[in-house]
C-alpha cells in the first residue's frame, strides 16, 4: 500500500518537474488523454485487482512481439496499457527510424556486403521484419535489465535494444542461415550467448549453383556473442529449426525441429511418425572450434552438428513440435507436440549420459503428458505447474509437473489441475518473470491468434487477442482482454524494479558518436550550433533545439545539394522530445531530450520549404518552425 502511494508520489513529481520546465501546455495534454483513458478502463472492466487507478504504475514491464509489424512494444502490467512502441525491423513515421542516420548506420552495420548490394537501389535499408521473439538478458538465471534481443524471421536477422534507452543499437544479419526464428539468451552464468534458430533448410552457399536438390539443403543454429553481437559459432543440423531454449546450468540449448523427413512439400514434411529435438552441447561445441573442427564461411566458423556429431543429440519426440521452454525448477524441458496433444518433458541432468551413449535418446524423456489439442507453448509458476496453450482447443491447460513425471512411471494420477477458455486459438503464453529463477506465479498472458466475435467488427482484417490470466489461485481466471494488432507472437513480463531506463539521455552517448566526430572535424558545437558547413556539395547544418525555438530560423543550401541536418535538444526536461521535420521533404525524426539527431536527404526540389517540430513540446510548439531555402541550379 505504501509502496503504491509511494509511486504515485513520484509519478505525480515528475509531472509538476514538467509544469516547472517550458512544456506546460504539452504536459496538460498529455495528463488528460491518458487520466480519461484509465477511468474508461476502470467504468468498463468488472472484475479482478489487475485495474489500477489514473496515475498508479504497474508492478511490471510487459516486452511484447508485433510479428509481421516488425517493432517491439512496452506494455504495463497488470493494468494491459501500452506505454510504447519501439522500431526495430519495421520503418518509423514518428521516430524516423530507418531515415536518420543513426539508425541507418545501426541497419546496416550488420549487413552482408550481398544484402548492402541487393537493397542499392531499394534504399539501402530493409522497410519489414517479423519480430517473434524478444527476450531480456540474464545474470545467473535472472532478468539483469541491461538488453533486450529479438530475431526477424523475414530477413533474418537479430536485434539488440539498450534498457537504458528503449532503442536499438545493433542489427546483425545471420550469414548461412534462412529466416531467424526461435531465440533466446543463455540463462547460466550469464548472457553470453544469444541462441538463434535458422528456420528454412538453404544450399550452403545459397547462390544458384543449388536449386530444387532439397538433399543439398540445411538449417543452421547460431550462436551469438550478446555483449559485442558478433556471431560466435553455428552448428548445421539435420531437420528444420524452430524454437530454442537454454537451461539453468550453463551447458546445453534446446531446439525443436520439424520435418525431420527434410522434405520440401508439405506432404513430405508430415511423413514420420517422430521429429526431434536437437540438442547442443555448448562444452563440446567451444572444444571443437578450439581444436578448428569448423569450416568457415562467409566469415563464420560452421561446424557440423548433423546426426552422429559429437556436438549435438537428437531426441525422437512426435512429429512437428513447437514451444521449447525450460521451467524455474532448473530441470525439465517441455517441448510442446503441436499436432501430438502431448508435451514432452527432458530432464537436463540425463543429458550427460546421452552425450556419453550411456542411455538411449528417448533415455532423457521423464514425461509426456496428454494435455488436449495443439499444444504450443508453455508458461510456468515457480510453484511446480506448468502452463500450455492448446491451440486447437482454444484453451490454456494448468498442470501439474510432478504427477506428470509419476503418471510416465507408471502411476495413476492425472497432472491437468484446470483449463480455461482463451478467445482464440492461443500461441504463446507468459507468466509474470516466468522465464527465470523469479518465476512469482501472479499472472499469465495467452496471445490469441484469433478475435473474431470478441470486439466491434473492424473489416475483413480483425485483430488478434491478448488475455490476462489470474493464475495466483488454484483455479485460472481470465480477467482482461484486449484486441492487440499483428501478431503478438510472444512476450516476456519483467518486474517493474529490475528494468532502470533513463528519463533523459546522456550528452557523450556514443548512440551519435559519428555526429559527434563530424562536429569535432567542422569545429562546431554539438551542443549548442548553429552553423551552415560546405563541403563540395556536402552541406552540414548544425542546429539545436531549446522549446520553442530552433537555434536557425533560416538556412539556404543550392539545389542538388546532399544535406545532412544534425539537431540536439539541449532541453533537460522529462519527456520534452522535439522532432524535426521538412515539409515535402520526407524528412521528419524524433529528437529526445539530450539527444541529438540527424537526417541527410537529397535538396533536389528548389524553393521555400518550412521545417517544423514535429512533436508537441509546448504552448508554442506550433511555432517552433523555419525555413529551407533551396537555391535553383542556374
Ligand atoms: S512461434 Cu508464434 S506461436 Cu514464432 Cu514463438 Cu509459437
Ligand atoms: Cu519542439 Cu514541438
Amino acid at each position: 500500500m505504501t509502496d503504491k502511494k509511494k509511486t504515485k508520489e513520484e509519478a505525480l513529481l515528475s509531472r509538476r518537474d514538467v509544469f516547472k520546465g517550458a512544456g506546460a501546455a504539452a504536459a496538460v495534454v498529455g495528463v488528460g488523454a491518458s487520466g480519461l483513458m484509465q477511468i474508461k478502463n476502470a467504468e468498463a472492466a468488472t472484475t479482478g485487482d489487475h485495474l489500477l487507478g489514473p496515475g498508479d504504475l504497474d508492478e511490471y514491464y510487459g516486452f511484447w512481439s508485433s510479428g509481421q509489424a516488425g517493432e517491439m512494444r512496452i506494455l504495463g502490467l497488470p493494468s494491459m496499457r501500452e506505454l510504447m512502441r519501439v522500431p526495430v525491423f519495421n520503418r518509423c513515421s514518428a521516430t524516423g527510424w530507418g531515415d536518420t542516420n543513426e539508425s541507418r548506420k545501426i541497419m546496416r552495420d550488420g549487413m552482408t556486403e550481398e544484402t548492402k548490394k541487393f537493397l542499392e537501389d531499394k534504399g539501402g535499408v530493409w522497410l519489414n521484419g517479423d519480430l517473434h521473439h524478444p527476450h531480456m538478458s540474464f545474470t545467473e538465471g535472472r532478468y539483469d535489465g541491461r538488453y533486450l534481443y529479438m530475431n526477424d524471421k523475414a530477413n533474418t536477422r537479430v536485434a539488440r535494444v539498450r534498457c537504458d534507452i528503449m532503442k536499438v543499437d545493433k542489427m546483425i544479419e545471420i550469414p548461412n542461415a534462412a529466416d531467424i526464428h526461435g531465440l533466446r539468451p543463455q540463462k547460466w552464468p550469464r548472457t553470453g550467448y544469444v541462441f538463434a534458430n535458422g528456420e528454412h533448410r538453404i544450399p550452403l552457399p545459397n547462390d544458384g549453383s543449388i536449386l530444387d536438390e532439397p538433399e543439398k539443403y540445411h538449417a543452421v543454429f547460431t550462436a551469438i556473442d550478446g555483449d559485442t553481437m558478433e556471431i560466435s559459432w553455428q552448428v548445421i543440423v539435420s531437420g528444420n529449426l524452430d524454437n530454442v531454449d537454454s537451461d539453468y546450468q550453463g551447458k546445453y540449448a534446446f531446439a525443436s525441429c520439424y520435418n525431420s523427413e527434410e522434405g520440401v512439400t508439405l506432404a513430405e514434411m508430415m511423413g514420420a511418425e517422430m521429429d526431434h529435438c536437437v540438442i547442443f552441447d555448448l562444452a563440446r561445441i567451444e572444444a571443437g572450434v578450439e581444436a578448428g573442427d569448423y569450416t568457415v564461411m562467409n566469415g563464420v566458423k560452421v561446424l557440423d552438428g548433423r546426426k552422429g556429431s559429437k556436438y549435438t543429440r537428437y531426441v525422437p519426440v512426435p512429429n512437428s513440435p513447437h514451444g521449447v521452454n525450460v521451467a524455474p525448477d532448473k530441470r525439465h524441458v517441455m517441448i510442446a507436440g503441436k499436432l501430438s496433444p502431448t508435451v514432452t518433458v527432458i530432464d537436463v541432468n540425463l543429458v550427460e549420459d546421452l552425450f556419453t551413449d550411456k542411455i538411449e535418446p528417448r533415455g532423457v524423456v521423464v514425461a509426456e503428458p496428454q494435455l488436449g489439442l495443439g499444444p504450443l507453448h508453455t508458461a510456468f509458476d515457480g510453484r511446480g505447474n506448468a502452463y500450455t496453450t492448446l491451440f486447437l482447443d482454444s484453451q490454456v491447460v494448468k498442470w501439474d509437473i510432478d504427477k506428470a513425471l509419476r503418471a510416465y512411471k507408471g502411476e495413476d494420477v492425472d497432472p491437468i489441475l484446470d483449463k480455461v477458455d482463451v478467445q482464440y486459438q492461443p500461441g504463446h503464453n507468459h507468466s509474470s518473470q516466468g522465464e527465470t529463477l523469479d518465476a512469482d506465479g501472479k499472472w499469465l498472458i495467452s496471445l490469441n491468434k484469433f478475435s473474431k466475435d470478441r470486439y466491434l467488427n473492424v473489416g475483413p482484417l480483425k485483430p488478434e487477442s491478448e488475455q490476462l490470466i489470474d493464475i495466483s489461485g488454484d483455479k485460472m481466471k481470465v480477467v482482461h482482454d484486449s484486441p492487440t494488432f499483428a501478431e503478438p507472437h510472444d512476450c516476456i513480463i519483467v518486474k517493474a524494479s529490475d528494468v532502470n531506463p533513463a528519463t533523459t539521455w546522456t550528452r557523450g552517448d556514443s548512440y551519435w558518436a559519428e555526429a559527434t566526430a563530424q562536429a569535432e572535424k567542422d569545429g562546431v558545437d554539438l551542443d549548442y550550433g548553429a552553423d551552415v558547413i560546405r563541403d563540395g556539395n556536402k552541406v552540414r547544418v548544425y542546429m539545436h533545439s531549446i522549446a520553442p525555438t530552433f537555434s536557425l530560423e533560416t538556412f539556404e543550401v543550392n539545389e542538388g545539394d546532399e544535406v545532412t541536418v544534425y539537431v540536439t535538444n539541449m532541453d533537460d526536461v522529462d519527456d520534452l522530445t522535439h522532432g524535426f521535420c521538412i515539409g515535402n521533404y520526407g524528412v521528419a525524426m524524433e529528437v529526445g531530450p539530450q539527444a541529438t539527431s540527424s537526417i541527410t536527404f537529397k535538396a533536389d526540389r528548389p524553393g521555400v520549404h518550412w521545417f517544423y517540430c514535429q512533436w508537441f513540446c509546448h504552448a508554442l510548439h506550433m511555432e517552433m518552425r523555419g525555413r529551407m531555402f533551396v537555391k535553383p541550379k542556374a
